[in-house]
């Protein structure tokens, strides 16, 4: 494997979309051509290192692709036009700031201004924090360029809200992805990493760009061969990977198996307290970061559906994610340790036991008790990146311990992108949902930022959703979820239609009816999804195994607790403390309240939580059965409109992404068709209450 170089040429020969929002587009009005052309000329650098080095690299790169210049590098900067360094290193007296201007900035973040130079010049001052922060305000200058934006009085400073903004990589080694709807994993085959790490670099510049700074390569569930990655055999390869990862701040961890001590150690106990064991770890740890100095530390998915962890020998989850900690902290390195830990064999004749309830009931009574390097990595909802959910009521519950967010990027349960699903209102709908933990006003977004409960570590998660495929993502415009997701976790403020409309231009231009036509069909996506798919938060009737596409009663009769409960009369889980499973009862004031009744329990997640007969009123005005017909033919009838908006773009769009999004729209409808007559005749034929605008129903 050799230092992969950034090459316009190559990356031309393929599809536009293998170029993502990274595109550097010529630009073709002459006036500004020619200004930028003289202007970005000539880059200056006053620091020196690996991050920097990438962003020199990239913003030459751009600069090229955009105005045919190679622009001159020096490092003696007085006369360049832009001006790259971390704050330490410019002099910053000379272009009218101190070191006061970056203290309320974090290790991330950075400050850009346009200042006078020499002779009345204009200097593009990019400075970071750290390098890190210069790599950031690069690929910033790079979007608002893009963009189109006036740079005359840019002024602006910017740090991340959270400290780590990651993606976990479900690869496994033989090349598979488990919920990979992109094709086959970028970093693995046949056992073995692949060699082009060309790949690798553009996953990462793609990812630094929107802001992330970890990655976990491996899938959680750890099987026979993955086990190997932490040895000898695999690490320094592993190394070869951090390094392109490292190269653009981004942090490498590795998904262990729990288990180990005895598969790799051939101990006979991975029992967490016994004393082989923990020496076992802290040997492991000295041998990975004298391999890798930068490691980042461990993901861990611990007793959860069939993976070992610390209840086989009795005990709990401290002391299951302790003694990694312990291995890890000399080095600095950290224990991510997730929380989705349920029962995943139960009886579905038995109804008080409540799925829902399970993660909240394992890691509440265990809140304190994780030393300082752990992170409890929790998923956004209760059950399992359904299209609709509430939050989770961990998420506010734990005072003492360090949180992590985890969504999932990759459309696992919203149409595994071949539908349409953009996933930033949902996101943003979690990240705003106020969950009264500390009083009101007490959002998911400042818990997971660490500023409620001033956790050290903090941070955001998901699992992504990119393969090998040539544009990464299956369907071009699931793109959006990826950028989206790197851009809301930076900064939780931006609207959902600020990220939207520039993830749109930078991926195809500004032209308006591109701009108009993309951003309808993404705003409505979600909506469009829940509304031909499964109504007012019940969630799953899907298939089982692959998740796509529906069946009711797919998982209604299986070990995994997601029930819907249907029968002639009605439909939904009572999860109230009177009468069910008393799920309700773990939210705070007044979210439980809110929740427990019928009365005020809101439309669109009434059959997570109550059991309703389908004549019930919904505060829509509608019987739950009417709308669940309703939504089922709108659904449709959204999905042939996005058709339509997309229709009217051909010649806008390049022909190949024009034809991947056509193709994936066909496949939608007739999902979305399917789900729409299934659904409906399902609840038809077991209420037997006629549709009131006598649609057809089978
Ligand atoms: O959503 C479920 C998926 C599994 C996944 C698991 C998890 C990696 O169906 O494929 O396993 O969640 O999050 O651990």
């Amino acid at each position: 494997m050799e230092k992969p170089a950034l090459d316009n040429t190559k990356t031309r020969q393929y599809p536009k979309s293998y170029r993502a929002w990274l595109q550097y587009r010529r630009i073709t009005d002459d006036n500004t051509y020619r200004k930028y052309r003289a202007w970005l000329s000539s880059v200056g650098l006053f620091t020196d290192s690996v991050i920097t080095n990438s962003a020199v690299e990239e913003l030459a790169y751009a600069v090229e692709s955009m105005l045919d210049v190679t622009p001159f590098i020096s490092h003696s900067p007085q006369k360049a036009s832009i001006i790259l360094g971390t704050h330490q290193d410019i002099p910053l007296e000379n272009y009218g700031l101190s070191k006061s201007s970056f203290e309320e900035l974090n290790n991330e973040g950075y400050l850009m201004r346009m200042v006078s130079g020499a002779n009345n010049s204009q200097q593009l001052l990019l400075a970071g924090k750290s390098d890190k922060g210069v790599l950031y305000a690069v690929f910033t200058f790079l979007r608002l360029l893009q963009m189109n934006t006036s740079m005359d009085t840019l002024d602006r400073k910017d740090a991340p809200a959270h400290l780590f903004r990651m993606i976990n990589q479900w690869d496994n080694i033989d090349g598979t992805v488990e919920r990979g709807y992109s094709g086959h994993s970028i970093f693995y085959i046949d056992n073995d990493f692949k060699e082009d790490i060309d790949r690798m670099k553009d996953y990462a510049r793609l990812l630094s760009s929107a802001g992330i700074n970890a990655i976990s390569i491996n899938n959680v569930n750890v099987w026979d061969t993955e086990t190997n990655l932490i040895t000898a055999e695999y690490l320094p390869k592993v190394k070869k990977v951090s390094d392109i990862f490292n190269a653009y701040g981004i942090s490498l961890f590795l998904s262990i198996n729990y288990a180990s001590p005895m598969t790799l150690g051939k101990l006979d106990t991975a029992d967490p307290l016994d004393s082989k064991v923990k020496m076992w770890w802290k040997e492991k740890a000295a041998e990975l970061y004298h391999y890798i100095p930068s490691f980042g530390g461990f993901v861990v998915k611990a007793d959860s559906e069939g993976r070992p962890g610390p209840f086989t020998y009795d005990r709990n989850h401290a002391d299951g994610a302790n003694v990694l900690a312990e291995a890890l902290e000399p080095y600095g390195g950290i224990v991510i340790w997730r929380c989705f830990v349920y029962n995943h064999k139960q009886d579905w004749r038995d109804r008080k036991t409540d799925r829902a309830k399970a993660a909240y009931d394992h890691f509440k009574p265990m809140d304190g008790r994780f030393l300082d390097n752990v992170i409890l990595q929790i998923k956004n909802g209760p059950m399992d990146f359904q299209v609709r959910e509430p939050v989770s009521p961990l998420i506010g519950a734990l005072e003492k311990t360090n949180y992590m967010l985890e969504l999932q990027i990759a459309q696992e349960y919203t149409g595994q992108q071949i539908d349409v699903c953009y996933l930033i209102p949902q996101w943003k709908e979690y990240l705003d949902f106020d969950t009264h933990a500390g009083g009101k006003n007490t959002k998911v977004k400042d818990i997971t930022n660490g500023s409620v409960y001033k956790n050290p570590l903090n941070g955001i998660a998901a699992v992504s959703n990119i393969g090998d495929n040539l544009n990464w993502t299956g369907h071009t415009l699931a793109q959006a979820n990826l950028y989206g997701y790197g851009k809301l976790i930076w900064d939780p403020e931006i609207s959902t239609e600020d990220i939207t409309r520039e993830w749109i231009v930078l991926t195809f231009g500004d032209h308006p009816k591109v701009v108009e036509n993309i951003e309808y069909i993404l705003l409505h996506s979600w909506e469009a999804y829940e509304r031909y798919t499964s109504p007012l938060g019940i969630g799953w009737m899907i298939n089982p195994g692959h998740h796509y596409g529906p069946n009711i009663d797919g998982y209604e009769y299986s070990k995994w607790g997601t029930y819907h409960f249907a029968d002639r009369e009605g439909m939904g889980v009572d999860r109230t403390v009177e009468t069910g499973t008393g799920y309700t009862s773990q939210y705070f004031s007044p979210n439980a309240e809110k929740y427990n009744s019928l009365e005020t329990c809101p439309d669109e997640l009434l059959l997570f939580f109550h059991h309703v007969p389908y004549t019930h009123t919904l505060h829509s005005g509608k019987t739950v059965i009417q709308h669940i017909y309703d939504t089922h033919f709108q659904g449709v009838e959204m999905v042939e409109n996005f058709i339509e908006k997309w229709e009217e773009l051909e010649g806008h769009i390049d022909e190949w992404t024009f034809e991947n999004v056509k193709e994936r729209f066909q496949r939608q409808l007739d999902n979305a068709i399917e789900w729409r007559d299934q659904v409906n005749t399902y609840f038809y034929r077991k209420s037997g209450i006629e549709d009131e605008k006598s649609r057809t129903i089978y």
